[in-house]
């Protein structure tokens, strides 16, 4: 009945993973290899016009945008409520939702795609990566892969996202000095949609990121601990995986040190 096209690593395919194990739902995973660019398949272009993963099809009908499905389901499988009944609560998670959206995940893609995709792109042949790179169906997304590819974190858009993080980051001590979760003390789809992306943190080994933010530390800590992370995210890293991620990480922090005292 519901069928999700995933990727381990993308931490929107990760949010509605966790709203589906928050729920208990049986599902089906059907894997995309975003490294062999198979999201841009006609049959996959078909379900998901813009070429990315998630995408749920839920009773045969498709539903795109991981905030979008993350919602939906919390909507068609009402148990356990992930959203706020006070409307300025929930007008709140939406922001938190809108920003994760606009700015959070493109930064995100900047620090990932350098250390865990572009390998795999630069071992096909010039022709062949310009090939695949070409058919993004998006320009703006389209041009940042090819810059993200060609100049791995010395891109210009990295700079950006590590002060993207940092501002976020800052934002949500902030936030949670006042309450336990992001909007108050439920855990709502905002903390959901929030926690992948210090997995990208977690598995690089960049906590230094966050290392005077005790609130945003305790919070991760609490929301890796949930029965839902362990088993829709922290499942799919072995220790083998891991030592890897960390392993680029740590040859990347450098870099992402440097652009954090740039903001200084
Ligand atoms: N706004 C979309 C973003 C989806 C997205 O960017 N997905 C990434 C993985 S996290 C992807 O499929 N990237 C493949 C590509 O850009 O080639 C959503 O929230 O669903």
């Amino acid at each position: 009945m519901i069928k999700l096209y995933t990727h381990p690593m993308s931490p929107c395919a990760q949010k509605v993973r966790i709203v589906l194990a928050e729920k208990g739902l049986d599902w089906n995973a059907v894997h995309v290899d975003l490294a062999q660019k198979e999201n841009l398949q006609p049959e996959y272009l078909k379900l998901n016009p813009l070429g990315v993963v998630p995408t749920l099809v839920h009773d045969e009908k498709p539903i795109i945008e991981s905030s979008i499905i993350c919602e939906y389901l919390d909507d068609a499988f009402p148990e356990p409520r992930l959203n706020p009944e006070d409307d300025y609560q929930r007008s709140q998670m939406r922001f938190w939702m809108k920003h994760i959206d606009v700015k959070l995940h493109p930064s995100c893609g900047a620090l990932q795609w350098p250390l865990v995709m572009r390998p795999s792109m630069m071992e096909k042949s010039e022709e062949e990566r310009q090939r695949l790179l070409d058919q993004i169906p998006e320009k703006p997304r389209r041009e940042r892969q090819k810059r993200l590819v060609s100049m791995g974190l010395e891109a210009p858009d990295v700079v950006d996202s590590v002060a993207i993080y940092r501002k976020t980051i800052l934002q949500m001590e902030k936030a949670l000095q006042q309450h336990e979760w992001l909007i108050g003390d439920q855990i709502s789809l905002a903390d959901i949609c929030m926690a992948p992306y210090f997995q990208t943190i977690y598995q690089f080994g960049w906590q230094g990121m966050y290392a005077d933010c005790p609130k945003v530390a305790a919070w991760f800590e609490k929301c890796s601990q949930r029965q839902s992370y362990q088993e829709a995210v922290s499942s799919d890293f072995s220790e083998e995986v891991l030592a890897d991620l960390r392993n680029k990480g740590q040859e990347a922090w450098e870099v992402i040190q440097r652009h954090l005292k740039s903001m200084n």
